[in-house]
Formats: C-alpha cells, structure tokens, sequence
C-alpha cells in the first residue's frame, strides 16, 4: 500500500467520528501524491504524514456562563494547535451549535497550508465553541466571552497561539475576550487579531478575507485570458466574508446578484445593495427577510437555493459542505466559469471534482480566502512594532499576496504536471515549505 493510503487510512482508524477531518486530509494527502511519491522513502522514515496528521495538541475545555434568566449555561471550548513549525499557531475561533473537535481540527489542519501559502510567519490552529451567539444579548455575549477567555488564556499569547474571528466571531466577541487576556493575564499584547481599531486592530482586517478573495479570483481570471468587469456573480452566506467580497466585487465592475443565510436566501436581479446589507447583518444582526422587506428589487426564499441562479462566477461565503454535487451541476449547465471558496471546504469532494472536470476554474478556501489571515499577520506585525499602517498600505500589501498565493499554486500545480488544478497546486505550495521546515527542526 503506498504511504499516503496507509497514512489515510490510520486517520480515519485513529479518529472516526471526524468526518469533516477525514474530508479535509483526503483532499490534501491525495493531490500530495506527486510529491510524497518522489520522496516517499524519506517522508515514510521520518514519519512526516503522521506528524502532520496529528495535532501537536488540543484543548477542550468547560465554558460555564449565567444567561439573563440568571440560569447557568454550560458549553464546551476547543482550542487545536495543530502545526507550529514555520510560526506560532494561528487561526480563528468559531462560534456555532454545530462545533465539535472534528470541525475544529478540519479547521486547523487546513489553515496549517493556508497560512504557509500567506508567504508569513504563522503556523496552524483553530478553536471555538458550541455555544450559539444568535439571539443572546450583549451581556450574555460577554458573560461567554469572559467565562471561554477565563480557560484559553491559559494557552495562548502573541509568541505562541493567536486567535482571531470566524464564524460567530466578530470585533464585538475579540473585543470581550481581548479584555479579559488583559485582565488574567495583565500584559498588554497582540494575542487576538480583528482587534477594535482603538485598542491594537489593523485598518483592512474587517474587510480582508472578503477583499483578498476576488483579488485571487481576478488574478486567476486574468491568468485564463478572462476578466471580472460585467460578470454575475452568486454569493452565498452574509456574514464577514460575503459581505466584503459582495463590496469589492462590485467596485470591480460585477454584478452581485445572491445572498444567503441559515435559514434563506435572496436573488437580487439588480445587485445586492451592500450598504443595506451591512445595515442588516453588522448593524440589527438580523434576518435576511429584512433585506427583502426593504428593497423591492429583492426576492427572498426559505433554505438553500443559491446556486440555481445562474452566474459567470461562484463564491461560496457560508460554511463548509454547502455546495453539493447537485449544485456543481446547476452551475455547470448555467455556464458558471469560476469558483472560488470564501468559506473554509464549502464544496464537497464530489462537487469540486465535477467543477474541474467541466473546466471550471476552481480556486480552494486554503488559498482563496488567505487574505483573512494573512492580514492577521499584518496586524500581529503592526503590534509588535507598536504602530499602525494607513488603510492603503494594507491593502496593498494585502493585494500583493493574494496575487503572489495565485502565481505560487500555480506554479506549483505546472510543476507536478498539474496545470490549472489550483487545489493541487495549493496543497503543494502549502506543504512544501511545512514539511521542508519540519524535517529541518528534526523528530519533534
Ligand atoms: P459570519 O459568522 O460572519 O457569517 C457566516 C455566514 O454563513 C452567515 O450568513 C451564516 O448565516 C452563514 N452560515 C453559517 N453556518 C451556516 C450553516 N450551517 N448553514 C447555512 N449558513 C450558514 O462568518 P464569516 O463570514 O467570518 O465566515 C464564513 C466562512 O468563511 C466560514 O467558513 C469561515 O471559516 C470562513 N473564513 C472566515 C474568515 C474570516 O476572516 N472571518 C477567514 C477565512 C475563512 P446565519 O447568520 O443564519 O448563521
Ligand atoms: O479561516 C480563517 O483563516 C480565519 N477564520 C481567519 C484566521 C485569522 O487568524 O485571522
């Protein structure tokens, strides 16, 4: 059996209620196979899959907290450092009902590569909760924050791990779990990133992953003799990410014409109307049906449905698993061109497989949506020189990598005979500078 399936299959053995884990290591490990196989000797003798494959630790931890009722609520908290071989761990906390360790460690293990294609000094982790954000007040919001800060202060800090935002995280959680670092732990440092602009946050990071995400999508159009001006797109979710990338699709010249959330979604023929949705979504945390309400353009449909509307491009915004081989079809027969991943593993193994076969251009989370974290290290960068950057000087930092991340997988892929597969070309790129900085610092 050749050292990827025998690596594969003790995964699945060691860890068997992940599947979201297993999803995201098959995808890696298979498009690796070019590349272990040219070194398969050495990679099996140092056991270098096994060490990758295996978190160098994971917390979980009690999360008590007193909701308004004075009713004590317990959840459960997750921190996974999973790689710190290129810098210390990075990656953001997720807040959502649906959060178990298998979604924290396919979170983690994915950013291991993301973060190495950044071109930066960070490592992999992720954590979160099942805690569920949606409807609590801001007082039992805090109570939460302080009470899963209170536990992972204990494993974090600015040379060691650094958390940030995601799903269910936003500057208002940062802002209370910052608060109660500071408290415990009395020192001052940029041990969070998505900070508040008054107390350490950088200028671009609300607007980063977003933003990075259709400057990768026009480099990769650019690259296939193609250009984003004039073209439909499809969003999906209306979060942090969908709504950036919805703004600077627009300042690019595309229509944006969908958004989603958990519970529907709009099609806007005329184009979504960002600053509404921002009014919507950052300012009353509400409902999408409220967007619908107050723009007549709007129609608005219960459960999913995004992906039947038909678009040049494709922008999965939401979460992971939520563009399904059916939809890849719709896609396809609509003349989709383009698919790019906002979200972390929002296409299933099927769907991304049928993409590439029809020729769509498919460019992957760990590479399409770096812009995130990857301004995250700016921000690390601006607090530890203890100064902040203009808005303009970020996001044209931010602008150079993601087009360096395109040129980097691209290259990669037409290396290893793959031209065009970007998510081969991604897991390359990504893993050759971790797996050479491994075995450089020996058997640890
Ligand atoms: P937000 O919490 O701001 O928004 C999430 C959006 O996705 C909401 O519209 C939400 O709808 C929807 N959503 C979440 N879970 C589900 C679900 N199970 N089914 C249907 N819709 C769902 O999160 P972000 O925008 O920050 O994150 C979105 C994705 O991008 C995630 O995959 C995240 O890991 C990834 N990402 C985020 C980065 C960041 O910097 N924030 C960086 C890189 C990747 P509702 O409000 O109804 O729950
Ligand atoms: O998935 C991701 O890359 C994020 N949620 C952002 C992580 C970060 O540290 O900014």
């Amino acid at each position: 059996m050749s050292y990827v399936d025998e690596v594969l299959e003790r995964v699945i053995a060691k860890n068997p209620a992940e599947p979201e884990f297993h999803q995201a290591v098959k995808e890696v490990l298979n498009s690796l196979r070019p590349v272990i196989e040219a070194n398969e000797e050495v990679y099996r003798k140092e056991a270098l899959l096994e060490r990758l494959t295996e978190p160098d630790r994971q917390f979980k931890f009690r999360v008590p907290w007193v909701d308004d009722k004075g009713q004590v609520q317990v959840n459960t908290g997750y921190r996974v450092q999973f790689n710190n071989s290129i810098g210390p761990y990075k990656g953001g906390l997720r807040l959502h009902p649906s959060v178990n360790l298998g979604i924290i460690k396919f979170l983690g293990f994915e950013q291991i590569f993301k973060n190495s294609l950044t071109g930066l000094p960070i490592g992999g982790g992720k954590g979160g909760s099942d805690f569920d954000p949606k409807g609590k007040s801001d007082r039992e919001i805090m109570a939460f924050c302080q009470s899963f800060m209170t536990e992972l202060c204990k494993y974090i800090g600015a040379d060691t791990d650094v958390p940030a935002g995601d799903i269910g995280t936003g500057a208002r959680e940062i802002g209370y779990m910052f608060g109660q670092f500071k408290r415990i732990r009395g020192t001052y440092e940029g041990v969070l990133t998505g900070k508040g602009l008054t107390y350490g946050g950088s200028l671009a990071r609300t607007e980063a992953t977003g933003y990075g995400l259709l400057y990768f999508t026009e480099e990769m159009l650019k690259s296939n003799g193609s250009d984003i001006k004039g073209k439909t797109v499809c969003v999906s979710g209306s979060g942090n990410v969908a709504i950036y990338a919805t703004e600077k699709a627009q300042q690019l010249g595309a229509k944006v014409v969908t958004v989603s959330d958990s519970t529907g979604w709009v099609y806007d023929p005329e184009g979504i109307d960002v600053a509404l949705l921002k009014e919507v979504k950052e300012v009353k945390r509400a409902r999408l049906t409220e967007y619908a309400a107050a723009r007549p353009s709007a129609q608005y449909h219960e459960g999913r449905g995004v992906w039947t509307i038909k678009c040049d491009i494709a922008l999965p915004c939401a979460t992971q698993n939520e563009l399904l081989l059916e939809d890849a079809k719709a896609l396809v027969a609509n003349g989709c061109m383009a698919v790019a991943e906002g979200a972390n593993m929002p296409t299933t193994l099927e769907a991304t497989e049928y993409l590439q076969q029809n020729k769509v251009l498919f460019a992957p989370g760990k590479a399409a949506n770096a812009g995130g974290v990857a301004t995250s290290a700016l921000e690390m960068s601006q607090n530890s020189e203890r100064l902040s950057w203009t808005f303009e000087e970020v996001d044209s930092k931010l602008k150079n990598i993601m087009v360096n991340i395109f040129h980097n997988l691209d290259d990669a892929a037409k290396r290893y005979g793959k031209e065009g597969d970007y998510v081969a070309g991604a897991n390359i790129a990504g893993f050759e500078k971790v797996a050479n900085a491994m075995m450089a610092q020996g058997v640890c």
